[in-house]
């Protein structure tokens, strides 16, 4: 379906990384470079755009690094709060806003989510037996407690739930249960407590019907979104922590607990939208218009383990607010792998092997230009992609350097150099100049269909095919030869190679952000990039030629070509397990 018949504005979320380690490379091919792509398209276009994402700082990933590095939860949070947001603006991720859940604002959003949802009778409050550790004298929720799956036998699965096969269970079930606590050797025991529940089957033919009507997603999205509303469950939504938003209800037993960071993590996306409004708007209601007006489109970008929160529960908690709107598309992507240079197999990145790769770490040796493009070339859209340097080498320098990089700086030094300094004034367009011409604004229409259906692979290599073509185009010319004999003929052709530079210019912005501003300055030209307000579509206004004329800056490299030894260098580091 046309998308913008029904919309007049969209609200891009990107997950809520847990601010309790360094973004690495697969988050940012997960969730983070694609929703920054789009969103800087539909910002090309004019079109009404706010991007909103934030640290999730609540819950047992942060609490669990807090105590084994012996520091306390807020110690952990400011630090990769603070190194998260900066690791996000180097890479150019342009968010409107970036949160925090820790805030008294978010307090406010997610304890009246929870109260609406109480009103409603969509919570209850049940007994349930949990693990408990003598020895640390605590509840043992999620992550604090592992032990042998009692579906597939994996032996590190979580207390009520199973990485490896994906099950749920009740915390009893756990065999042969281990607290997940440096120093910790009792044996957990099983103890009552009382606990707060979402009954999400109140929701089952909402979210059927508001699946049914998207057939266009994502077939793992629609895939596991689907598995989960054939099979509801009550979901807990308390813990037995300190760290977290206070439970607001009016019972003793909510005292020592909190609300699970899962519930309270997507209305971040709420929160931060209500802090955008006052500090961009001074204003704020300034949110309401992009969470319950019916005309907004809500696209949120996750990995693929995020999936059925996004797709299922938060969904439901928004529908029991009664006047929010939920997802138009949830897009999922699959894991981004590291190559092992050694075996030459994919492994997925982990703590542990030490093989992950921290964006701030690798902004350190390369330009995020060089990364986005990569990342964005083996995007994992419908299975995972597996990072590797050597690919990495020969996709950009091979594509992005020699044939985009290239076809643009040969044209506009012969333009510079043999016509002062501006788009020559062509003489008549013989056919393969026609041809040419003619086809860049449906190339360009190739890339927007691509970016539109979120197939942001497909929209690298028809840029990239774009490029190839102009390529030929000025090989089969010949201008440094025509140069000496036909003037006339060589005004043409690089008049004919002006444009698709122009055009060039506008299907790159997205993706490699800084190649685009040098180049709009070698051309002159003003790229408007809008924001939540729109205005002028300077996508399309890149199909009206340059007219003849127009002075041109002294072109620069735009993506100098990186050098094989260091890349192999900085490889070599990296399998050694060393900081890059
Ligand atoms: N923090 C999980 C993750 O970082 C979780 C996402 C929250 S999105 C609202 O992958
Ligand atoms: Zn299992």
């Amino acid at each position: 379906m046309n998308a913008d018949a029904k919309f007049t504005r969209t609200l891009v979320t990107s997950a809520l990384p847990y601010a309790n380690g360094h973004i690495h490379l697969g988050h940012i091919a997960g969730a983070y470079l694609p929703a920054d792509i789009y969103v800087r398209y539909l910002r090309l276009k004019g079109k009404p755009v706010l991007y909103i994402g934030g640290s999730d700082e609540h819950g047992v990933p942060v609490t669990l690094t807090a105590l084994k590095e012996g520091s306390s939860p807020k110690d952990v949070v400011d630090r990769y709060h603070e190194a998260n947001a900066e690791a996000f603006a180097d890479l150019g991720i342009s968010y409107d806003l970036y949160g925090r859940t820790i805030w008294d604002l978010h307090a406010d959003t997610t304890q009246r989510f929870f109260r609406a949802l109480d009103a409603g009778g969509h919570i209850e409050r049940q007994e349930m037996v949990l693990w408990y550790s003598e020895q640390s004298d605590m509840y043992l929720p999620d992550r604090y407690v592992k032990g042998t799956c009692p579906r597939c036998g994996y032996e590190d699965a979580n207390g009520d739930e199973c990485e490896n096969c994906g099950a749920q269970y009740a915390a009893e079930e756990l065999i042969e249960p281990r607290a997940n606590i440096p120093g910790d050797t009792s044996r957990p025991i099983l103890k009552p407590s009382a606990h707060w529940f979402l009954k999400l089957r109140d929701f089952k033919d909402d979210l059927k019907a508001w699946l049914d009507s998207h057939p266009d997603w994502r077939a793992n999205v629609r895939g596991i979104a689907y598995g989960w509303v054939d099979d509801l469950r009550d979901r807990c939504i308390t813990r037995d922590t300190d760290w977290g938003i206070p439970v607001p209800v009016d019972d003793p037993e909510a005292q020592n607990k909190r609300i699970y960071v899962w519930f309270d993590a997507p209305i971040g996306y709420v929160t931060n939208t209500r802090q955008w409004g006052v500090e961009a708007k001074d204003d704020a209601a300034a949110w309401e218009t992009w969470w319950k007006d019916p005309s907004t489109r809500l696209v949120h970008f996750i990995g693929k383990d995020n999936i059925p929160f996004h797709a299922v529960i938060f969904p439901a908690m928004l529908m029991g607010q009664g006047d929010f709107i939920v997802a138009d598309n949830v897009v999922g992507n699959e894991y981004l792998n590291i190559l092992n240079r050694m075996t030459g197999k994919a492994e997925k990145g982990s703590k542990s092997k030490g093989n992950m790769i921290s964006v701030r770490d690798f902004l350190t040796r390369f330009s995020r230009d060089a990364l986005r493009y990569y990342l964005c070339a083996i995007m994992p859209e419908s299975r995972d992609a597996a990072f590797s340097w050597d690919e990495f080498l020969n996709r950009y320098n091979g594509e992005l350097c020699d044939v985009v990089g290239n076809f643009v700086h040969r044209s506009l030094t012969m333009t510079v150099k043999n016509f002062d300094g501006v788009v020559p004034e062509p003489g008549p367009f013989d056919a393969e100049d026609q041809a040419l011409l003619d086809s860049l604004p449906e190339q360009l229409d190739g890339i927007a269909q691509a970016f539109d259906q979120f197939r942001f692979r497909l929209a690298v290599e028809r840029f990239i095919e774009m490029g190839r073509r102009a390529n030929q185009y000025f090989d089969t010319k010949q201008p440094w030869v025509t140069r000496k004999t036909d003037r006339e003929r060589t005004a043409t052709t690089l008049y004919v190679c002006c444009q698709v530079v122009r055009v060039l210019c506008a299907a790159m912005a997205p993706f490699v952000p800084d190649g685009a501003a040098k180049l709009a300055e070698t051309l002159g030209i003003e790229v408007f990039v809008g924001g939540p307000d729109g205005g002028p579509d300077s996508w399309d206004a890149a199909k009206t030629p340059l007219p003849a004329g127009t002075p041109l800056q002294p072109p620069v490299v735009l993506f100098p070509k990186l050098d094989k030894d260091y890349v192999a260098e900085i490889a070599e580091r990296h399998a050694r397990g060393e900081a890059l």
